[in-house]
Formats: C-alpha cells, sequence, structure tokens
C-alpha cells in the first residue's frame, strides 16, 4: 500500500506518526508505511520461523526424558512453542503475507531464524538450561513487544510470555532438580550452562552500533529497547539465579559494577554470531534439512485441509 487513489499520502502519514507518537496501537486496516509493513513481517516472520525451528533441540529429547513426568513437560513445552509459531504466523498475515510464501522463503534461506537453535542438545541438562536460558532471554526480549505499536502483533506475544515464563520456570525446576542430585548431574548442568551462556547472549542481535534497524524500528515503537539494553538487563536477571543453582556462568570478567548498578561482562565473539546467521552454525545444515522433510511430509495434511475448505465452501454455496 503506497498511499491514497490520489497519492497524497501526507494526511496518512500524518495519522500514523500521531498514532505512533500517542503510544497508541495501529491496527491491520490502518494505512501504514510501506518501510514499517515490510518491518513488521520480517520480524514476525523470523520469530514465527524461530518458534518453529526452535521444537527441534529440545524435541530429540522426547523419547529419551529421563522419566514419564519430564517426558510430559517436554511433550507440553515443544507443543507450546508450535502454538506460538502460529498466533505468530496468523499476526503476519493481518498484514497480508501468506503464512505458506513465508515458510517458502525460511525453506529457501530468504529468511532467518534465530541463531540460537543452530546448537546441539547434547544432554537431558540442556533441557533446563534451554528453559532457563533460552526462553529466559527470548522473555527479556519479549516482555516489551507487549507493547510493541503493531496491535496484533502485541496482543500475541502477552500469551506467549506468559507461556515463556512457565517455561523458563520448568527448566530453572528442573536444573535445580539435578544440581542436588549426584556429582555427574551437576557436572552435566554446568557443562551445558558453559555450552549456552555465550550463545544465550547473542540472541538479542549485533551490537547496537552494529545493528542496522534498531533506530528504525525503536523511533517506529516496534522495539521498546535495543538489543544491548535488552541484554545486559537479561545478565543483570540471571547472574542471582545462577547464585541460586550454584552453577558457574562461563565469564571470568563478569562481575558486579557498583558505578554503573550493572554487571559487567566480558567480550562476546561477534564473529561467530555472523558464522551461525549465514548458516554456518554446528547444526544449521541439520536444522533446516529437519524443517524441509517435515513440511514435504505434511504436504498431504495441507492438501486435505485445502480440499475440505473447498467442499464446505461448495457446499455453503450451493445452500
Ligand atoms: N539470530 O538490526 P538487527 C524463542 C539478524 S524465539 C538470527 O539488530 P532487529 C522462543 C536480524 O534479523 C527467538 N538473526 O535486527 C523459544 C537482522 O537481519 P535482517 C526469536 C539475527 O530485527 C524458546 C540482522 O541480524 N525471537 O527463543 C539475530 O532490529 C525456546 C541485523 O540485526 C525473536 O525473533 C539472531 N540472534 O533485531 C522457542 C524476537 N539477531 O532481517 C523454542 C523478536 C539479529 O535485516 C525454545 N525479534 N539477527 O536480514 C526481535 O526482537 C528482533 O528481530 C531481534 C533483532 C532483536 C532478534
Amino acid at each position: 500500500m503506497t498511499g491514497t487513489p490520489q497519492g497524497d499520502t501526507l494526511p496518512l502519514e500524518r495519522d500514523f506518526e500521531a498514532t505512533i507518537g500517542h503510544d497508541q496501537r495501529i491496527e491491520p486496516r490502518d494505512w501504514m508505511p510501506d518501510g514499517y509493513r515490510r518491518t513488521m513481517v520480517r520480524q514476525i516472520a523470523q520469530h514465527a520461523h524461530s518458534e518453529i525451528i526452535g521444537m527441534q533441540p529440545e524435541g530429540e529429547w522426547i523419547t529419551r526424558a529421563p522419566s514419564l513426568r519430564r517426558k510430559a513437560i517436554l511433550l507440553a513445552k515443544v507443543q507450546d512453542e508450535a502454538g506460538h509459531g502460529l498466533y505468530l504466523y496468523s499476526a503476519a498475515e493481518t498484514l497480508g503475507a501468506d503464512r505458506g510464501e513465508l515458510t517458502e522463503m525460511l525453506i529457501e534461506g530468504r529468511q532467518k531464524y534465530s541463531s540460537i537453535f543452530n546448537y546441539p542438545t547434547l544432554s537431558f541438562a540442556d533441557v533446563g538450561v534451554i528453559g532457563w536460558l533460552v526462553d529466559g532471554a527470548a522473555i527479556c526480549n519479549q516482555v516489551p513487544l507487549c507493547r510493541s505499536s503493531y496491535g496484533p502483533y502485541a496482543r500475541a506475544m502477552i500469551r506467549i510470555c506468559k507461556e515463556e515464563s512457565f517455561h523458563q520456570r520448568q527448566g530453572f525446576e528442573l536444573l535445580l532438580t539435578m544440581m542436588r542430585g549426584t556429582p555427574a548431574q551437576r557436572e552435566m548442568v554446568q557443562d551445558a550452562v558453559n555450552r549456552w551462556w555465550w550463545p544465550s547472549l547473542m540472541m538479542f542481535g549485533p551490537p547496537d552500533d552494529a545493528s542496522p534497524n534498531t533506530e528504525r524500528s525503536m523511533a517506529w515503537k516496534i522495539k521498546r529497547h535495543t538489543n544491548d539494553e535488552l541484554r545486559q538487563r537479561f545478565v543483570d536477571i540471571t547472574v542471582p539465579q545462577a547464585e541460586v543453582l550454584g552453577v558457574t556462568l562461563p565469564d571470568p570478567d563478569l562481575r558486579w559494577n557498583a558505578e554503573r548498578g550493572h554487571h559487567d561482562f566480558g567480550p562476546i565473539d561477534w564473529s561467530e554470531l555472523k558464522r551461525v546467521i549465514s548458516g554456518d552454525g554446528p547444526c544449521n545444515a541439520a536444522r533446516m534439512a529437519r524443517r524441509r522433510s517435515a513440511h514435504e511430509d505434511g504436504a498431504w495434511v495441507r492438501e486435505a485441509a485445502a480440499a475440505h475448505a473447498a467442499r464446505k465452501t461448495g457446499r455453503e454455496v450451493a445452500a
């Protein structure tokens, strides 16, 4: 949509800017600049893809969960992630983006998903650490998105955040149980924390001075905080939780800075984030292969659903 039939978009732009300025929501039928629509579709689609690909690392442990209780919890969590993907694809559809086309773009490597899901899950402790750190980081990033300027995205985020906080607590509870177990269990937890800590900090995106989208997204109130602000908040929240668990975060430079009122932390290896985003992480190829085969295996379901919908519409028209 570029403007009114007369091509005079100025009054519409003014309305749009006023809505943003008054902290009100942009809704699907409202006029919006092309750039805003593109940015929203990009962010929502990447987020949706992340939820769906994010089912894989933990999903691998469903058949190997150590008890029926842990299996039931894990099944429910992975199913929740599928639900989040669906709410988000629906939000993208309100912007005119077709879900099938977005999936094609992911499968062809034209759209991204979160770097974090390209790391392997080597032990059951990884399930706990994903809940604690990855869902923890996701909550930190997504709670402010409940106030994002695009209505359907902000509303989807409210429900997603409620479920993610449940996920975070189950991860923490699992780790606490393991930390109260045998020395071997404690070692498994520490090993998982060592492997997931830095990738979790990278989830927040590149540093502010290398983040091309932040300034525009902040001006449009799509993003409410910069990548570095949210990363710092996550570190500050997580350090005391690590103390309760009795694990060591793998950063010798991590310490409280009374002057700043925040924790200082060591340098992040941004070349690793770049590598993983560009497809060269430890599990990128496996994750995409699995996503592609799931899509192909699901073709008959999509065809059957479409045929059913067409028959139903036909019957309704005949009646
Ligand atoms: N991985 O200019 P910025 C979850 C890309 S859901 C991959 O800073 P922006 C739930 C970025 O897209 C996790 N790509 O970009 C769960 C951009 O590329 P483009 C997903 C990344 O958009 C838990 C380029 O780099 N959450 O975990 C990453 O302003 C457990 C430049 O970056 C969301 O999607 C990355 N880490 O800020 C599921 C939340 N970082 O498009 C299962 C919503 C950056 O220009 C189990 N999204 N890039 O080609 C956001 O808040 C933002 O999009 C950011 C990036 C903060 C991710």
